[in-house]
Order: structure tokens, then C-alpha cells, then sequence
């Protein structure tokens, strides 16, 4: 049966060439400081992020966390978004490992407004917690896919700034953003003080994330890193592919939002699915299916029948990732098959 896999970008393998350079890789102890691959990606890393410093980390949820750990101090308030990857989908991390009190803000399609995050930072009091930090996730994942514009980085940075608060950037699909904006990376990194970006989703290494920032902060992320047991030994094997991800896949992502709105355009005109085709602007697709009587994981359960497999998120909504193993026509079969289901 033809199978196509939209659960999530994530599922990207590496490419031949990937797997070459992991062959070829010049290895090191990294904990030792002394694996070249690492380093030549980490200071590549930096130099696309706009940043003084990178540390190469298992995962994104990884790199998040040692953001939240080395930016705050226990029993300080985060503030993000209600539906944000950090404050959902990683396992409380927040709270359990920096000892922070969450302060979610219902944001418009996963932007926050300026007026809420303002009220949201806390005055100084003797009752209050203070405010250690805010975070913006772009692209959205929950909201699907959305990108947050650059005016909006730059406002929530000024006012940050303005109460001496850093921002950490979750930015697991930051060059999806810039690409969609037709952007450099820096343009939008330039309004953070930290940023995570993913190397394993879109860009299809197999697996790690990068986390930059100024050099204070990196050399202090690199102890929570080891603390929690992510200090990697002769992990150049897996760097090398990073390196091919950041040199040679930025670019493609355009295919995948291509495909994102071919199959949102062919998904919008089947009965009883919901979404905004125009409010799709990079590689993800959320789907409405209330109107089809239905619940989500129902149809999920379905299309995987026929070889289309995709997330239910929730009750209503069905989540599509397009990434580079998926043709413009696995997306037009995938679209067929849905509308044979639903018909
Ligand atoms: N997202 C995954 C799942 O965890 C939901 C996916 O399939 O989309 N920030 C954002 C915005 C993310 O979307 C993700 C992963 C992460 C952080 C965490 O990255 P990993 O999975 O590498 O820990």
C-alpha cells in the first residue's frame, strides 16, 4: 500500500549525503571540547543565528529547557503562549527542572498581544513572583504553522528590554519563518536573546538541535547540558549531518510549503473539512473536521487505513506536515483518498 506520512516534518531520514559525512566525520570528545565536526557546527550555527555563541543539544525540547534553566532563577514566571511546545508538549519541564511558575497568554493564532504580555509582567512586589523570562515559539506549531511577523518580534523584544527580561526564541522551524518572509534568519533572531532551532525536522538530519546565544549564556547552558546528561562524547558522527542541513536544506523548505498549500487548496474543497487556505504559511495544515460528525482521531484512524497518515491533535483538528519525502503527488493522492473517505 502507498503510504504517505504526514504526522510530522520530524519524520524526515537523512539524506545519502548526510550519511556519508557521518562516515567520514572527523571526531573528537566533545565533553573534552576536542570534536572538530561539532565545533565547525556549532560556530556555523552562531554565524547563521546572528549570535556570539552555539551548543549543539539532542533535541529541541533540550535545548528549550537549558534556555529556561539558564535564564531564570527558581520560582520565577515564564511567559508564553497557551498553546506554545514548551509549555504543552514538554512534560512540565518548566516547573520540574527550572522550578518555574508558567504564565501562558492566550494568543491570536499563537501571537501574543503586546497589551496582554505587558499586563502579564509582573509589578515589584513582595507577594509576586518576578517575570524571569518571556518566550515566543515561530513558526507556531498549535496554530498551524503560522509565522510570527518581524514587527511583532521586535515589539515584544523592546518591551522586554524595557524591564530588563531576556526572550528565548523557540524556533524548532525558524527558517521555515524566514523563508516564508523571504528573510534572513538574523532578521528575526536579532529580537532574542536566546534562540532553539531544530536540525531533525525540515532540514532532515537524523537527529539535534542548536541553541545560541551570547557567550555567558552558551558557556552556562553547556553545564545544564552536562548536568542532565546531554554532554555527547565523539558526536561528530551525528553534527556532520547537521552541517549538510544548515549549508544545503534551508532553501527546499520552499518545496514544503508549496506542498502545504497545494494540499490545503485540494483539502479546503472537500465537504465537511474546515480550514483557511490563505492562512496557511508554511509546512503545516490543520484541519477542522467537526463538520464532517466525526471526531479527529476517528478519521485519523481511517486515513491510515488508506495509507495517509496525519495527527489528530485534539477532538476537531487534524494536523498535516508536508517535509521533503513527500511529492507534489503523494499530496494529490493523499487528497483523492481523503475525498473518497469523506464522499
Ligand atoms: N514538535 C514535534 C512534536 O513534539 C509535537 C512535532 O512533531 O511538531 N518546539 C516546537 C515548536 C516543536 O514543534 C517541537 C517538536 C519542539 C520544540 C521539540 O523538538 P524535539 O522533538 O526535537 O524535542
Amino acid at each position: 500500500m502507498r503510504i504517505v506520512d504526514f504526522r510530522s516534518d520530524t519524520l524526515t531520514v537523512p539524506t545519502e549525503e548526510m550519511r556519508e559525512a557521518m562516515y567520514e566525520a572527523r571526531v573528537g570528545d566533545d565533553v573534552y571540547g576536542e570534536d572538530p565536526t561539532v565545533k565547525e557546527l556549532e560556530e556555523m550555527a552562531a554565524a547563521k543565528a546572528g549570535k556570539e555563541s552555539a551548543l549543539f543539544v539532542t533535541s529541541g525540547t533540550m535545548g528549550n529547557q537549558l534556555a529556561l534553566l539558564s535564564h531564570t532563577k527558581r520560582g520565577e514566571e515564564v511567559i508564553l503562549e497557551e498553546n506554545s511546545h514548551i509549555y504543552n508538549a514538554e512534560v512540565g519541564g518548566a516547573a520540574f527542572l527550572s522550578g518555574l511558575q508558567p504564565r501562558p497568554i492566550k494568543g491570536n493564532r499563537g501571537i501574543m498581544d503586546l497589551e496582554d504580555i505587558k499586563r502579564a509582567i509582573r509589578p515589584e512586589d513582595i507577594h509576586f513572583p518576578r517575570t524571569g523570562l518571556i518566550c515566543i515559539e515561530n513558526t507556531h506549531n498549535m496554530a498551524g504553522g503560522v509565522v510570527i511577523p518581524v514587527y511583532q518580534m521586535e515589539k515584544v523584544y523592546s518591551l522586554a528590554r524595557e524591564h530588563n527580561i531576556p526572550v528565548h526564541l523557540d524556533g524548532a522551524r525558524i527558517f521555515n519563518a524566514a523563508i516564508h518572509i523571504g528573510c534572513d534568519v538574523k532578521e528575526l533572531t536579532q529580537y532574542c536573546d536566546s534562540v532553539m532551532f531544530c536540525l531533525s525536522k525540515g532540514l532532515c538530519a537524523p537527529v539535534g538541535s542548536i541553541l545560541a546565544g551570547d557567550k555567558s549564556f552558551v558557556d552556562k547552558a553547556k553545564r545544564y547540558r552536562k548536568m542532565i546528561g546531554g554532554g555527547m562524547r565523539q558526536a561528530g558522527v551525528i553534527a556532520a549531518p547537521g552541517i549538510i542541513a544548515l549549508e544545503k536544506m534551508v532553501d527546499r523548505l520552499e518545496e514544503d510549503h508549496k506542498k502545504a498549500f497545494g494540499l490545503a487548496a485540494g483539502l479546503s474543497g472537500i465537504g465537511g473539512l474546515t480550514l483557511d487556505k490563505e492562512r496557511v504559511d508554511t509546512n503545516i495544515v490543520m484541519v477542522d473536521v467537526r463538520n464532517t460528525g466525526c471526531k479527529a482521531h476517528e478519521l485519523t484512524d481511517v486515513f491510515r487505513e488508506k495509507g495517509i497518515l496525519a495527527v489528530a491533535i485534539n477532538e476537531r483538528m487534524i494536523r498535516f506536515v508536508t517535509h521533503k519525502y513527500i511529492s507534489e503527488e503523494d499530496v494529490q493522492y493523499a487528497v483523492d483518498t481523503i475525498r473518497g473517505v469523506l464522499s
